[in-house]
């Protein structure tokens, strides 16, 4: 096991960087120093415990990183269990790289409302202005398509319904956008658009697909240009078609469905089935600059953060906006960001309200609900510090980012 929590000297560069791209974190309209006052210390030791029951319940290694921005310097706490690569026995390490599965949708969705800020698209626009003739019904708009409100199937329910089967008769497959939304439009809406929540990886192909139409471009030039480069995700890739995770990286246990059969590894695959809504690779420390600068202002006009931060509801103790989860926890504090679930790699990460500390948590395997349960509870840890309630049954609706066994 390890974990420590480093001071680093004053943030000067990031403060200044900050500062020049306009309404950051100091005096912008999100919770001010008195919001932040109230957060309570992380409860390190309760996180890493955590950390210890997921390995217990099956996943070979278990990781998370805090990083905390203060007016005057920064600590990062990191911790970690078990291993990244069963073959080897190298250990679990925060720098390494993993599949960040549906956070991709954050990516997007920021892409999209970038393009929204510029007046390249409407949100409130039928998505067959766009893309005329893609959907069959011209009442879905873009804005319905961010909140998971279109009512399109979710392909993935039955390219999944059999976990490891599913898994390697895609794991080496490109699929086009328009064949991923042909499986999703071979069923019925699962309602009309416009109405409840209702997850669906498809929403987010589609997104994927309106941000090339927008651009002319792939949409991995979209986040390069727009996400990666502005705030130096250096271990942030979009690499599909390819197969590999460049450089250090955890890989990725996949859990079989049949009791006590062993673990399959997932790391290599092209993530084609889910693109734009799943197919970015990064690290805890990228994920929290990201979810950072995103709700301290520094990604989108406030008027563009603000149509993210449109709740709806979705599940107890959670509500989500476009392509942004909110989650409330036991102590009455809510954090924002996106979980994720590709084969091998479950992954959670979370902010708080003015994007001051920020969490990134991960677990090497994926299709084990017990191992999805005890993750979600660091959240409570590293959030509410020793004010968590001693067990919190976070509520997992059935296709709540889809991590759970089907
Ligand atoms: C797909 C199945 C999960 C994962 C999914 N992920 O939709 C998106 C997300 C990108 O929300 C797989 N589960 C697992 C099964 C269940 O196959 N039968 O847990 O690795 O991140």
């Amino acid at each position: 096991m390890a974990a420590g929590t480093v001071c680093t000297r004053a943030l000067l560069g990031s403060m200044v960087l900050g500062l020049l791209a306009g309404p950051a974190h100091a005096a912008g309209g999100h919770p001010g120093p008195s919001a932040r006052a109230a957060l309570p210390a992380p409860d390190t030791a309760g996180l890493s415990r955590l950390l210890r029951i997921a390995l217990a319940q099956g996943a070979p290694g278990a990781m998370a990183r805090i990083d905390e921005r203060n007016l005057v310097h920064g600590t990062v706490h990191k911790a970690t269990e078990g291993v990244a690569d069963r073959g080897t026995g190298r250990v679990t390490d925060t720098a390494d790289r993993f599949r960040i599965g549906s956070v991709t949708k954050t990516f997007t969705a920021v892409v999209l409302l970038q393009l929204a800020a510029e007046g390249k698209v409407l949100l409130d626009s039928p998505v067959d202005a766009y893309l005329p003739g893609l959907l069959r019904d011209d009442r879905i708009t873009v804005r319905h398509l961010l909140s998971h409100r279109s009512g399109l199937y979710d392909y993935t329910n039955d390219m999944f319904a059999s976990t490891v089967p599913g898994f390697e008769a895609v794991r080496s497959k490109v699929f086009t956008y328009r064949q991923l939304v042909d499986r999703a439009l071979a069923h019925a809406p699962t309602h009309a658009p416009g109405g409840v929540y209702a997850y669906s990886n498809t929403n987010f192909v589609v997104a994927g697909m309106l941000v090339e139409k927008l651009t002319g471009r792939p949409v991995r030039t979209a986040y390069e240009q727009r996400v990666i480069k502005p705030l130096g995700l250096t271990d942030t890739f979009y690499v599909h078609p390819g197969t590999k995770i460049p450089g250090p990286h955890a890989r990725g246990y996949l859990t079989p469905d049949e009791p006590g059969a062993p673990l399959v590894d997932a790391t290599e695959q092209t993530v084609s089935w889910a693109q734009s809504a799943g197919a970015l690779v990064s690290s805890a420390r990228d994920l929290n600059t990201f979810l950072s600068a995103l709700l301290g202002g520094r990604l989108l006009p406030a008027a563009q953060l603000a149509e993210m931060e449109r709740w709806v509801p979705a599940g107890t103790g959670q509500a989500y906006g476009l392509g942004l989860r909110r989650r409330d926890l036991s102590c009455g504090t809510s954090v924002y960001g996106h979980t994720g679930a590709v084969q091998g790699f479950y992954t959670y990460a979370f902010t708080t309200k003015d994007g001051r500390r920020s969490l990134t948590a991960l677990a090497n395997t994926s299709n084990n609900g017990d191992v999805h349960a005890t993750m979600l509870r660091t959240l409570e840890s590293v959030f509410c510090g020793k004010q968590a309630a001693r067990r919190t049954t976070f509520a997992t609706e059935a296709r709540e980012d889809a991590e759970l066994p089907r």
